[in-house]
């Protein structure tokens, strides 16, 4: 159960359990040991979020959580996203803004003045928003999660990318609620809904030598786009959530965000007792690409494969068309049609 240093966290929490019954100033007052003005306070900033509080004299304060169905957001911020966790450290430090550049360049800076483990920063929007080797990852304000989560893991840099297919796997975990048909991940950590992407990881470290210093997994998913949404040039091969639940209602970003938030600390505490075979095995409940024919896009330009198996680094094993394994360690894949 978490432990919140932040008394409005606490709050919302409190409030959002009383189902939109009245909570009394006093009740409050005792329960967190604060002055009622100090609640008052709270109140106030809890509202700044978007959240629609009522107080009404002898009653106290209660909760009135809105439709989304009309096309209204629900709110998304700080309180909303802590509000929803669960965990004990991940997204206790949690930075949010309405605009970045990308959340990955954010979090690289407060990794270098010692943030810990587990800090978050999220955005509403992106204007740089990355992929890897360069590419723009297209991160529109109102429709997705653009977030950053940092790990101080114990760790061979070569065993990196082993947390990119753990942070896959933790998405998958937390969109299962949504039990979507046709999504899986395709090597080594896009999440694919029907050959559409949902989800982006772009994972980035400093290391030395021998050990890593911080890795960071930048996650951009596609919530609450329609097709038009998305920008000409990926409308046919970007896909949202809503897209697929047939849902009229836009879709709480907070609420997904905190379970993917969770679902890491979940999947990175497992990885770091049982190491990097149980992550592969989870991967592999998951993927869509092991058994695939394949076409391998690199420098070289392209080949015909097959997909054979992942190695415990997270290396893709592949027999090509003279049926010789090789490993991949990263590169561009994508999976022929059979
Ligand atoms: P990637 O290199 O696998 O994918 C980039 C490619 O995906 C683009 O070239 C484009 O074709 C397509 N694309 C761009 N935007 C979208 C989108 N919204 N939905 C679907 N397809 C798209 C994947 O890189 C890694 C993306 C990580 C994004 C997160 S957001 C938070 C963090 N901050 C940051 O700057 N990046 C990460």
């Amino acid at each position: 159960m978490s432990d919140w240093a932040d008394p409005s966290v606490k709050i919302l929490k409190y409030l959002k359990k009383a189902k939109a019954q009245f909570v009394s100033g006093e009740e409050l007052s005792e329960l967190f040991g604060m002055s009622r003005t100090a609640i008052w306070k709270r109140m106030e900033s809890i509202k700044d979020e978007g959240f629609n509080i009522e107080a009404v004299t002898k009653k106290g304060y209660r909760l009135i959580m809105e439709e989304t169905a009309c096309g209204k957001n629900a709110p998304y911020g700080r309180l909303a996203v802590q509000s929803e966790l669960t965990g004990s450290v991940f997204g206790h430090n949690l930075k949010f803004f309405q605009e970045t550049d990308s959340t990955n360049q954010v979090l690289k800076k407060m990794a270098a003045q010692d943030a810990p483990e587990g800090t978050v920063v999220i955005s509403d929007m992106q204007s740089e928003g990355r992929g890897r080797r360069g590419k723009a990852w297209s991160s529109s304000p109102n429709l997705g999660i653009w977030m950053s989560i940092l790990l101080r893991p114990n760790l061979h840099p070569s065993s990196v990318q082993t947390l990119t297919l753990a942070a896959s796997v933790a998405v998958m975990r937390a969109l299962e609620p949504f039990r979507i048909e046709g999504i899986g991940i395709k090597w080594p950590n896009d999440i694919l809904i029907n050959g559409k992407k949902v989800c982006g990881i772009l994972t980035e470290l400093s290391a030395e030598a021998e050990k890593v210093d911080w890795v960071i997994i930048g996650i951009g998913l596609n919530v609450n786009h329609s097709e038009s949404d998305f920008p000409d040039d990926i409308r046919s091969l970007a896909t949202s959530l809503r897209m697929n639940v047939n849902n009229e209602t836009l879709l709480d970003r907070s609420v997904i965000a905190a379970d993917i938030i969770d679902e890491m600390e979940k999947v990175y505490r497992c990885f770091i007792e049982r190491g990097l075979a149980w992550v592969v095995r989870e991967w592999k409940k998951y993927n869509i690409t092991l058994g695939k024919r394949i076409k391998i896009i690199n420098q070289q330009g392209e080949a015909n494969a097959e997909a054979i198996d992942v190695t415990e680094e997270g290396r893709l094993i592949v027999k090509d068309e003279n049926g010789k394994e090789h490993e991949l360690y990263s590169g561009e894949i994508s999976i022929r049609e059979t």
